[in-house]
């Protein structure tokens, strides 16, 4: 797959002369939020991780190539063109076939990340294990991943428009530590509480680096998830979001939406029914995440080098 990566010069850069590498996905960027605050967010990250001390590399597919590091023309489109494919593992070989454009999930930036030697990845939330699921099979290739490629993925959980305590069953089952960053709950994206624990609270950029490169040196492949609470002053109500993912399931389940397009479709009704609330703590919770993982890229490769 190596002959299908490209990177930009900044990137490339950084990954030769092994400076600190945080992986970005392009499917928050097409498929995740409205144009212009997608492209507004996409450049405040980057510029948060090289404040941070790493280099951002965000990833996307186009024109037969995955590229690890985009310009800023390229943002553009991933910005606003209305034909941005959503690609996760199932979907790479017949976008980069096709030589289509392609905005890369949690599950496809995973796979572009450690093909080119990235361990750290920031995005808003992890796709799961839908509500239902049990009856729909209705689970994120995310999961799959995380259960076998070697990098971090430092998120705020993931939405209650997902069935969290079979998402984390899950992850126990295929060995992916769910590490609370300065937390020992297990936050539900908009908001900082769900009810449910994290396996391993850890406090600092160091220790999530150790625990890393332990994980990694044991041969234990595989993923882990850094969940990150979204900041206190930019959380919503636990109780109050919950009335309105119930309303976009039931929309959702009357228009007998299915496979890829179900998430996009509810994240899309929650922004709406939260008259753009919601969409301002997905903002903000993606720039904590990307500060957060830019001080675990550092503290991993101070470890490393
Ligand atoms: N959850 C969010 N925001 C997102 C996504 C998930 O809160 O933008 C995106 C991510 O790219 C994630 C993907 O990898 O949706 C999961 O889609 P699916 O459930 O179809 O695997
Ligand atoms: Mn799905």
């Amino acid at each position: 797959m190596k002959q299908y990566l490209t990177c930009t010069e900044e990137v490339r850069h950084a990954l030769e002369n092994n400076q600190p590498v945080v992986a970005l996905e392009t499917t928050i960027i097409s498929h995740g939020m409205p144009y212009p605050q997608n492209i507004e967010m996409a450049k405040e990250v980057e510029r948060i991780i090289r404040d941070n001390g790493a280099v951002p590399a965000t990833i996307g597919i186009m024109n037969g190539k995955i590229k690890i590091g985009l310009t800023e023309a390229e943002l553009e489109e991933f910005a606003t063109n209305k034909s941005v494919e959503k690609v996760s593992r199932r979907d790479f070989p017949y976008i980069l076939a096709s030589g289509k454009i392609g905005a890369t999930t949690v599950a496809a930036t995973m796979i572009a990340a450690q093909l080119s030697g990235i361990r750290v990845f920031a995005t808003g939330g992890i796709g799961g294990v839908h509500r239902e699921g049990e009856i729909t099979w209705d689970v994120s290739a995310d999961l799959t991943e995380l259960a076998q490629t070697n990098v971090a993925v430092v998120c705020a959980g993931a939405k209650s428009i997902l069935d969290l305590g079979r998402t984390l069953e899950y992850l126990e089952t295929h060995g992916v530590p769910v590490v609370g960053y300065r937390t020992a709950e297990f936050p539900s994206f908009f908001a900082r509480e769900s009810g449910f624990g994290v396996d391993f609270r850890l406090d600092t950029p160091e220790e999530v680096a150790t625990l890393m490169d332990t994980k990694w040196q044991l041969g234990l492949n595989g993923g882990l998830v850094i969940a990150n609470p979204v900041p206190e002053a930019d959380a919503l109500n636990h109780r109050e979001i919950e009335a309105v993912i119930e309303q976009a399931l039931a929309e959702a389940k009357e228009k007998g939406i299915t496979g890829k397009q179900v998430t996009p479709f509810l994240l899309d009704r929650v922004k709406q029914l939260t008259a753009g609330k919601s969409l301002q703590t997905n903002i903000a919770l993606v720039k904590h995440n990307a500060e957060v993982a830019a001080k675990i890229a550092v503290a991993y490769h101070a470890k490393k080098n």
